[in-house]
């Protein structure tokens, strides 16, 4: 993998994790689920529960989104991170009217799909982010990895060899596309600008947080692919 230097030459913080958790990484975006699309052999009524759960996943993302804001806007350094961030909630009011679209499309009633498990303890989660004893550079980092997690696993599903089935194409691009992943990138400086800077318990606490939000992604994937 190559490695993200920083300023200072050293490789940055986010860099370093990817590779200490290569495994439990490779697990959030290379799950069955996302290869199953990838090689078109994916199972629709799956897909149709990751699309009902992830539209309440979202919901609960907006005010997640909006606590991270806050945070920036109380504790950043540089006032371009709540432009970032900012940018992130506007596209969450497109990704929900596309949610409703698209559930539309596969016969999914939104109004009548209550939250599994996993999506119930994912959604506590994110909750969580409410308590203002979680600092700026903790939020950021879970806002970097949960939005990580999607762009690198539905990215490969819009590779040229892949058999993507042209009815999740247009899902896979949502998350796969160039201007998501420059984002993503955003969203990663500011993450590690910022625990360059932070005291080492703010760090670990940020990679406690990391391995917390992939397990979750992982979970997520599991629940979406199994039952009926
Ligand atoms: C479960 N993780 C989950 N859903 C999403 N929509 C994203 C990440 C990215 O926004």
């Amino acid at each position: 993998m190559e490695e993200e230097r920083s300023g200072g030459g050293a490789t940055a913080p986010t860099a370093t994790w990817l590779i200490k958790h290569f495994s439990s990484y490779s697990r959030a975006t290379r799950h069955p689920f996302i290869l199953g699309i990838c090689d078109g052999t994916v199972d629709f009524s799956s897909f149709k529960r990751w699309l009902a759960q992830d539209y309440i996943f979202v919901r609960e993302f907006v005010p997640f989104v909006a606590n991270v804001l806050l945070k920036a806007c109380k504790q950043s350094d540089d006032i371009s991170d709540m432009e970032t961030i900012l940018g992130g909630i506007a596209s969450l009011s497109d990704e929900i009217s596309w949610f409703k679209n698209e559930a539309s499309k596969w016969d999914v009633h939104l109004a009548n799909v209550a939250p599994l498990k996993e999506n119930i303890e994912y959604c506590r989660f994110l909750q969580s982010f409410g308590s203002p004893e979680i600092d700026y550079t903790v939020a950021i980092t879970a806002f970097w990895a949960i939005e990580t997690v999607y762009q690198n696993s539905f990215s490969l599903c819009i590779q040229s060899d892949s058999k993507t089935p042209v009815e999740l194409m247009e899902t896979c691009q949502r998350w796969g596309n160039a201007g998501f992943e420059q984002y993503c990138k955003s969203l990663q400086k500011i993450a590690d600008r910022r625990l360059e800077k932070a005291p080492s318990n703010i760090v670990e606490e940020a990679q406690e947080v990391f391995v917390r939000v992939l397990e979750h992604e992982i979970n997520f994937w599991n629940m979406s692919s199994s039952g009926c």
